[in-house]
């Protein structure tokens, strides 16, 4: 039974749908310099921008042009919370200017007052794989302590200013790519190529942890920083949850499981929520010779800025095993390994409904506090049909499947306050750059070219979901 006040919603990053990426003063981001690419092809980062190839979060799907009639179809379905970020760039355009961006922070404010005007609350990311460039350029991202300082600034800028109109918060998206040995370290404002000024190997290990610590010291700031502006905030931490199964039941295998879990899924809310490093990551620096800089008041700024819920986004889980010869997951994030039991996405994200109670039940254990899941969902292909409508079984399934068993961790008495589908409404995929891997309930014509007409249309999930919300997951 889910609880009479649980927040049903959708989620959204800005540079995966708002584009204007120039627009009203905002200057480039690290997202800005992401070309796309396809399964077969990867998104790379390019310096400079270059004409004439396709960079998807330029124009995106229009979001910041389109927000009310967005917003209007999100109300429609009855959405109680949408989970959004905001553009840092938009504020900060440089990331180190002394004064903000009146125009970024208006957009906001409309948002906003879009969002209450339904009653939807609004959850925000201070920072969803985003950085301005200019500080990935002149500072190497968060390698650098004084980023540290710009995102204060810009925290303090924007809390204060939505004050009364936004309570929950979210510090980094999905932090714990940070510790993952691959890819992706926008979360850092690193980039992982060698062959440019502003690139950064990606085994320069001392870097990479270096960032991280500074991005937990961002993170515990704007924790306090909050706690400042006001007492009713909530402010949460965002884990990318890889819940991981042994291939066998050798004991090597729940050695490599304990190790890989501790490094990928505990880390980084172990110091977020515990408010200092616990002892195996200390033992994992040692033994990789990372070497931290460490400033004497940092134990205390982590111990300040403790958050109040676990957040988590939850696609898939993944086997490991220490034997030899196994076919590894296509979408798999670690070189994990095919579990048998499991069917994959399109995309081979294995999906695995009861493994997301396993990890509410996992979560609820190693923390005891609130609990938010801000991304569930299924990438797929969207085929209208010659009326233009899309009859997405496959995603009401899906859904169905996690929200059944969201409920019954409920009944096993996990606190969980709300739910947010990854996404609210099709966007660029983050991992891709594509738009034909869609997650939306609702259906933007828009195809990998650019070509379409952006106009919404509402698919069969939509009015599922509407029906879900409306029976407070009694009818699924
Ligand atoms: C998470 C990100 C999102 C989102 C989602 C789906 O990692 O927080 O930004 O895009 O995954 O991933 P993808 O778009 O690669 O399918």
């Amino acid at each position: 039974m889910f609880p009479d006040n649980f927040l049903w919603g959708g989620a959204v990053a800005a540079n995966q749908c708002e584009g204007a990426w120039e627009a009203d003063g905002k200057k480039e981001s690290i997202c800005d310099h992401l070309t796309a690419g396809s399964l077969n092809k990867n998104r790379v980062f390019t310096s400079e921008i270059r004409k004439g190839e396709s960079y998807p979060s330029h124009t995106a799907v229009d979001f910041y042009n389109r927000y009310k009639e967005d917003i209007a179809l999100f109300a429609e379905m009855g959405f109680k919370v949408f989970r959004l970020s905001i553009a840092w760039s938009r504020i900060f355009p440089d990331g180190d200017d002394e004064f903000p961006n009146e125009e970024g922070l208006q957009f906001y404010d409309r948002v906003f007052d879009e969002c209450r005007r339904y009653g939807i609350e609004p959850m925000v990311t201070l920072s969803h794989f985003e950085i301005p460039y200019h500080l990935v350029k002149a500072y190497k991202g968060f390698s650098d302590r004084r980023v540290i300082g710009f995102f204060e600034r810009y925290v303090r800028c924007v809390m204060e200013r939505y004050k009364d109109k936004v309570k929950y918060w979210l510090t980094f998206n999905e932090i714990n790519f940070a510790t993952m040995p691959m890819g992706n370290l926008e979360v850092l404002g690193i980039i992982n190529r060698e062959d440019d000024e502003v690139a950064n190997p990606i085994d320069d290990k001392n870097l990479r942890f270096q960032a991280l610590h500074h991005v937990f010291l961002a993170s515990a700031r704007a924790v306090s920083a909050a706690r400042e502006i006001n007492p009713d905030f909530k402010v949460g931490c965002m884990i990318a949850h890889i819940t991981m199964y042994p291939l066998t039941s050798r004991p090597e295998d729940m050695l490599l499981l304990q190790e890989l879990d501790h490094l990928i899924n505990d880390f980084c809310a172990d110091v977020q929520i515990k408010g200092s490093y616990p002892g195996y990551a200390l033992r994992y620096l040692e033994e990789n010779h990372i070497d931290l800089t460490v400033e004497p008041e940092d134990e205390a700024v982590l111990r300040n800025g403790c958050v109040d819920f676990y957040s988590f986004s939850y696609y898939m889980s993944n086997c490991v095993t220490t034997e030899e010869g196994h076919a590894t997951t296509l979408g798999n994030l670690l070189g994990g390994v095919k579990n048998p039991y499991l069917e994959a996405s399109q995309w081979g994200w294995q999906i695995d409904p009861k493994g997301l109670r396993y990890t509410l039940n996992k979560i609820q254990d190693r923390y005891g506090i609130p609990i938010f899941i801000v991304e569930n969902g299924l990438g797929a292909v969207d085929e209208p049909d010659d009326n233009g409508c899309i009859h997405d079984d496959y995603r009401i399934n899906y859904l169905r499947q996690h929200i059944t068993e969201m409920g019954n961790a409920i009944d096993g008495k996990v606190n969980l306050l709300g739910y947010t589908v990854w996404s609210a409404l099709d966007i660029v995929s983050s991992g891709t750059g594509e738009m034909k891997k869609r997650y939306g309930f609702i259906y933007v014509d828009k195809d990998d070219q650019g070509n379409g007409t952006m106009k919404r249309v509402r698919k069969k999930s939509f009015y599922w979901y509407k029906k879900v919300i409306k029976t407070n997951g009694g009818d699924l």
